[in-house]
């Protein structure tokens, strides 16, 4: 969690300098879903993230200088210097597999994962995360009756940070809860505290089993803040409430530290500073490509 925050924040810091050219969707809030999460996925099970994750591939195991190579445009990118940043972020060495610039593909995608593990006989588990938002697509409901139906090993991680861009949860969504949606499929759900990564954890680890184990799919809504705009320069003149970085109540960061011993909270700290930096400023020293490589990759 320590290593997505510094990472987090030295993209940040980067995009508010100016020489980015798209939008930037922080991740800062989302640190204790992301490692609760991949902590209960084995490395051959298969992730599908989001436009704010970041946090999401580091902790399934891409490397900073993979991540920070998409956001840079540089050669050591996943997409290989072709940019754009967190939507296409992918590594299936480490089962990062992608996502799109539209919501709700990836939940026809997880699904499909999912299937083809089953035909194959690979005991692998797809994890689909998702936004409060984006569970209103149509899709969702194809791919979770579909899941359900088939039994297939998956498991939908909605992380309801309480926005989609501008409309609150309240404002875009008609029940309480979105894990309620799981009985109309026959699978269960449950609300898990989405700042605290043990519970996160704990949760993700029984559906992860459950799914390993032939039972299907689940639905678990992770319930978080996000603690910046919508995108990096986001004025968020529609939010009235503000959460601060450090804050013990709303921070997943403080909440997960106090679980730690101080000496040790410090020296990771500190060494996963220094890695972030590191990474970063080789990434940034590292040359940037031109047009020549629009060609490559493509089939014709
Ligand atoms: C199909 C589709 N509609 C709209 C958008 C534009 N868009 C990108 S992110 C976003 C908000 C998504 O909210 P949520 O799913 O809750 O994720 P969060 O940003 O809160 O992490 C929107 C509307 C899009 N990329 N794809
Ligand atoms: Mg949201």
């Amino acid at each position: 969690m320590s290593l997505i925050r510094h990472a987090e924040l030295r993209v940040l810091q980067h995009v508010q300098g100016g020489d980015f050219g798209g939008l930037w969707h922080s991740g800062l809030g989302h640190e204790a879903i992301a490692c609760g999460t991949a902590a209960a996925l084995r490395g051959t099970d298969r992730l599908y993230a989001t436009h704010r994750g970041l946090g999401h591939v580091v902790a399934k195991g891409m490397s900073l200088e993979a991540v920070f190579g998409d956001i840079l445009v540089r050669r050591l990118g996943s997409a290989r210097g072709k940019g754009a940043g967190t939507p296409h972020f992918a590594d299936p060495a480490v089962g990062v597999m992608g996502f799109s610039g539209t919501l709700g593909g990836s939940f026809v995608l997880g699904a499909g994962s999912a299937l083809a593990a089953t035909i194959l006989g690979r005991d692998e588990v797809t994890a689909v995360v998702f936004g409060d938002g984006a569970s209103a697509r149509g899709t969702f409901h194809e791919a979770a009756l579909t899941a359900s139906t088939w039994k297939l090993p998956v498991v939908w991680i909605c992380e309801n940070n309480q926005w989609g861009a501008s409309a609150p949860f309240a404002v875009h969504c008609p029940t309480e809860t979105i894990a309620e949606r799981a009985g109309a499929y026959g699978m269960p759900g449950a609300v898990v505290d989405g700042a605290d990564a043990l519970a996160v954890h704990a949760a993700v680890r029984e559906s992860v089993d459950r799914a390993r184990d032939g039972g299907g799919p689940s639905l678990l809504e992770l319930r978080t803040v996000r603690m910046h705009g919508h995108y990096a320069g986001d004025q968020q003149q529609y939010r009235d409430e503000k959460v601060q970085l450090d804050d013990p109540d709303r921070d997943p960061l403080p909440r997960m530290r106090s679980r730690v011993d101080a000496a040790t909270a410090d020296r990771l700290d500190r060494e996963t500073a220094a890695e972030v930096q590191a990474a970063f400023d080789a990434i940034l020293a590292a040359p940037t490509v031109g047009a020549e490589v629009i060609y490559e990759d493509v089939w014709v």
